[in-house]
Formats: structure tokens, sequence, C-alpha cells
């Protein structure tokens, strides 16, 4: 009884304090001159709307959380990106948001939850995004927005200075990973500990992407009528696929699998809000910029409709004579 939403609203997010290499702040931007707008407006009966960039400049002035880096940025970007989410989602739109490193997750799927308390999280990615500022090797806190956003891990936070607008109340157990391939020990211990499905890349190369992906959603929602959030982050693709990126790791998805992953996907009829992350414009090569872009881009429209088969003109049923 579902069939896809036929508009979208996009967001942009040029921020990148989540991490540490200048240049995913160019992410939107770059996609935009790619042919972003264009490309999905292409897509059949697809009507998209631009809904521009979220501010992302503020002070950095609170004192830091220890192994937190740039926390103040990261939370008023958020709530910011947060409140768009929610006033896309609520025009009826998929929301797509374009990042930026992954720490907008929080605020995408906060917006998103806010609007929707039944939606499922599908957390696509070499990483697991799911260390807490105590067992994050990096301090960066584009590996800890799984761990902020649900509430079985609140317990595991200190007070955090500027983020009393996001109250965890999202349930691990409505969350599901795919691509999995550099997970640190007490993420690991997470995951374990909280039975999050999983398919890493070793469950994909036993089981394939389409029993994977259908694995998934039948786990996070039997009866199939809950609203779904793909959070993509670029480095799930092989490096090959997507090398401009900031954490790339190799023996990836290849973009054949994340575009079936995607269409599949789409293909409930329930897909509500899908993050593009973790693109970084300024590393690598032309070549390597292109394809990564081209891959973002493809990742997108299967998400929205795009069919690999064609798409024949609407209400045309005949070739034009001479
Ligand atoms: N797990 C590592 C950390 O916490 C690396 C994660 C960062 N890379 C990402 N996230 N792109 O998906 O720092
Ligand atoms: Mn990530
Ligand atoms: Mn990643």
């Amino acid at each position: 009884q579902w069939t896809p939403l036929k508009k979208v609203g996009i967001v942009g997010v040029p921020f990148e304090k989540g991490q540490k290499k200048y240049g995913v702040s160019v992410a939107p931007a770059a996609l935009r001159a790619a042919g972003l707008i264009e490309e999905l407006s292409e897509i059949d009966g697809l009507d998209v709307k631009d809904f521009g960039d979220i501010e992302v400049t503020c002070s950095d002035s609170t004192p830091v959380v220890d192994n937190m880096a740039h926390l103040q940025q990261v939370s008023v970007c958020n709530k910011r990106l947060s409140d768009k989410v929610s006033e896309i989602l609520k025009d009826e739109r998929v929301a797509v948001t374009i990042g930026g490193d992954h720490s907008i997750g929080v605020g995408t799927v906060d917006g998103h939850y806010k609007t929707d308390k039944d939606m499922i999280l599908i957390w696509v990615d070499a990483h697991a995004d799911i260390n807490t500022n105590k067992t994050s090797g990096s301090g960066s806190v584009h590996g800890m927005p799984v761990a902020l956003l649900v509430k079985e891990l609140s317990d595991y936070w200190p007070y955090l200075p500027t983020m009393d607008w996001q109250i965890p109340k999202f349930s691990i157990k409505s969350l599901g990973y795919v691509g999995l391939r550099s997970v640190d020990p007490f993420e690991r211990l997470a995951i374990e500990k909280f039975n999050v499905p999983t398919f890493a890349m070793e469950d994909i190369d036993e089981h394939g992407i389409q029993n994977s992906i259908n694995h998934i959603l039948q786990l996070l929602d039997p009866c199939m009528n809950k609203p779904i959030h793909v959070s993509f982050d670029i480095d799930a693709l092989d490096a090959l696929e997507a090398p401009s990126t900031g954490t790339p790791v190799r023996g990836g998805l290849t973009l054949r699998e994340a575009i079936c992953l995607m269409e599949i996907i789409h293909a409930t009829g329930r897909l509500r809000a899908i993050d593009l992350v973790e693109i970084n414009p300024a590393l690598g090569n032309e070549s390597d910029r292109r394809r990564t872009l081209e891959a973002g881009l493809s990742v997108l429209k299967a998400g929205l409709g795009f069919s690999r088969r064609g798409t024949a003109p609407r209400g045309v049923l005949d070739l034009p004579v001479q």
C-alpha cells in the first residue's frame, strides 16, 4: 500500500568540524555544480525543491568536553539542520541532506525522529560511528553520531554543554548497519551488547547485497510499515569507487551493490530521508573527484526512483512517426 513520495527537498550542510581534513564542506557546492538538482529533476515525475544550505558558522567558545573536538559548532549546526529536516518532511518531501561530514547525522536523524517516531535507520558506512568520547581514538565527532543519537547509550556520555536541544530518544533497536569493515573494539562491543543487525562486508560476501538489505528491513520492521532513513557515508563504497573521502577503506561496496541497495529501499515506498556524507572534493586528483561525485549522484538517483532499465515517456503509447 506504500508508493514512493514524488517530492524531494534538498538541503546542503557545508560542515567539516566533525573531522580534521579540509574539504568535506565543499561537497554541497561541488554536487550542485556537478548537476545534482538537474539530474534528480530528470527522474520521472519527481518534484525537486532546493532548500539551500544550512548556515554553519558560529563561535566555538564553550570549554570542550574531553576528547570531543568542536562540540559547540557541531551542536549549533545540527540544531539548525534538525529543524530544516523536520520542515522538509512536513512538506511531504523526502529529505535529502548533502554533507558535510557524518556528524551531521545527529541533526538529520533528530529532525526525522521528531517528525516520525516510527522511523528506522540504516547506517551505510565502512565505520560504525558509535564511539563515545571515552572510546574514540580520534576525538572527531563524525565517529560518534550514532552513540549520540540512541537512548540506550545516553548514560555513557558526560553532560554535553550546548547539546541540551538534543534528547536522545531514538532506540538502537531501530538501527541497522551495512558495509562495515573498520570497527573499533568498543564499537563492536556496543553492536554485540545491543544485538544491532549488522551486515559487515563479510556478511555481504556470504549473503549478497539483496538478501542482506532485505534481511535488515525485515529485522527492523517486520510489519513493513515504518519510514526509512538511510544515512549513506560515501566511504561505504570501495575506495576505488569513491576515492575522494577522508577515511577511505579498501574492500568495500561496489557502486552496483550500493545502487542495488538504494533501489530496494526505494521500492519499499517508505524511504523518507537520505543523508549523503563524507564526500571530500579536495582530496585526490580531478578523476578521483569526478568519480566520487558521480558515485554519490548515482546513489541518490537510485534511492529516488531512477531506473537502470530506462523509463518510457509518460502517457505515450507509440514511437513518433515520420
Ligand atoms: N572509528 C574511527 C573514529 O572514531 C574512524 C571513524 C571516522 N570515519 C568516518 N566515519 N568516516 O564513518 O574516529
Ligand atoms: Mn560515517
Ligand atoms: Mn565512514
